[in-house]
């Protein structure tokens, strides 16, 4: 029996998740259209604590003013029903056709300045709606052909868009730190700033890069065969972690945004070790929320729909479980020991070490035995065969 969930472990859902209709690029849609406030009550009825949304999730595109306030005043009132809050706001730049191009790096200007008009307009919805975090995922920045895109310039006019957000929520004193979504492709044939390596780089040429973090996600990672929770890692460690999306992916092929967990498995456990575990003295790393970023696949039907969103929630519960009983484990921490994890966080030059003494250090060196020290194994089979079996339930 996995937990329930409560609003304590901070989950929270896309809209456009559990919304999605399933209409796909060889079919029409399996479901009908859910409505936003349904979506809230159900949500917070399963124990999730957050809901977020494209602007155009909740608001029609191109209404009138009058009608997108009507949305939101509905939208709130079910906020206030259930106590769900919303932690992250994003803006659509993808669906609609003007896009097709991009929105901050279309080769029109026009549309890049009727592109970030909409994305001002969000930030200002978002502020109002408490959100601490905007989101902003790029999925047309890019090309098909590498001929029509003057990438140089596509990343300079990002830049340039980045910056005016970041100088607005300064200017305006919003509480809101952007978060930039990285990943390879689809829909374009190839996206701009594809992973959380690209993306860091271009954090740190931005003027207020102390306002721009990640929000990577698992498929995203994985569909360019990289290690997610090394990703998460390295974000961590440069402290970019402002949100993340959680789903599931079953190698380097299309989108899948499987339920968490329904990919690799083995990857999600490290994950939620590493988010639960991996802070100073084995506190958690990671305070924000768990947002699950999945679709629930175009087989189901409604009931499927809110099973697949609890699914997401019980697998996180599970792999938090398991990785508590990993770490627990006296066998464990014994095999951490023998495979020397811990030695890693020790300097490698003792405290006011320089290379003068390195270099005088002959034990370091000329009496070093290399060929003793190669022949010991680490013993990292061992230790994962320890993590696949707490995993498993089996220890
Ligand atoms: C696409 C995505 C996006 C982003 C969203 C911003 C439609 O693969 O992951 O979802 O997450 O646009 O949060
Ligand atoms: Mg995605
Ligand atoms: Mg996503």
């Amino acid at each position: 029996m996995a937990p329930r969930p409560t609003p304590a472990d901070k989950f929270s859902f896309g809209l456009w998740t559990v919304g999605w209709t399933a209409r796909d690029p060889f079919g029409e849609a399996t479901r009908e259209e859910l409505d936003a406030v349904e979506a809230v009550h159900r949500l917070a009825e399963l124990g999730a604590y957050g809901i977020t949304f494209h602007d155009d999730d909740l608001i029609p595109f191109g209404v009138d003013a009058a009608t997108r306030d009507q949305h939101i005043a509905r939208f709130r009132k079910a906020l206030d029903e259930t106590g769900l809050v919303v932690p992250m706001v994003t803006t659509n730049l993808f669906t609609h056709p003007v896009f097709k191009d991009g929105g901050f790096t279309s080769n029109d200007r026009d549309i890049r300045r009727y592109a970030l008009r909409k994305v001002l307009r969000n930030v200002d919805l978002a502020a109002e709606l408490g959100a601490k975090t905007f989101v902003m995922w790029g999925g047309r920045e890019g090309s098909e052909y590498d001929v029509a895109k003057d990438v140089q310039a596509a990343l300079e006019r990002y830049r340039e868009g980045v910056n005016l957000l970041t100088q607005y929520v300064v200017d305006r004193g919003y509480d809101l730190r952007f978060a930039i979504e990285p990943k390879p492709n689809e829909p374009r044939g190839d996206i701009l700033l594809p992973t959380v390596g690209h993306a860091l780089a271009f954090i740190s040429t931005l003027e207020h890069s102390e306002l721009v973090g990640l929000n990577p996600e698992v498929g995203h990672e994985q569909m360019a065969g990289l290690n997610y929770a090394h990703g998460i890692a390295q974000a961590l460690w440069q402290g970019k972690l402002f949100h993340l999306d959680l789903n599931g992916q079953r190698g380097i092929k299309y989108d899948q945004d499987l339920v968490f967990g329904h990919g690799d498995l083995i990857n999600a456990f490290a994950l939620v070790d590493l988010l639960e575990h991996g802070g100073p003295e084995g506190a958690p790393a990671y305070t924000g929320p768990r947002h699950f970023d999945y679709k629930p696949s175009r087989t189901e039907d409604i009931a499927g729909v809110w099973a697949s969103a609890e699914a997401n929630m019980r697998m996180y519960l599970l792999l938090k479980e398991r990785a508590a009983a990993f770490r627990a484990d006296p066998e464990v921490a014994e095999a951490l020991a023998a495979s020397k994890v811990a030695e890693l966080a020790q300097p490698t030059l003792n405290p006011g070490e320089t290379y003068t003494e390195l270099l005088a250090d002959t034990s370091a060196f000329e009496t070093f035995d290399v060929d003793a020290t190669a022949a010991k194994g680490f013993g990292f089979v061992r230790l994962n065969q320890l993590a696949v079996e707490h995993l498993l339930g089996a220890r």
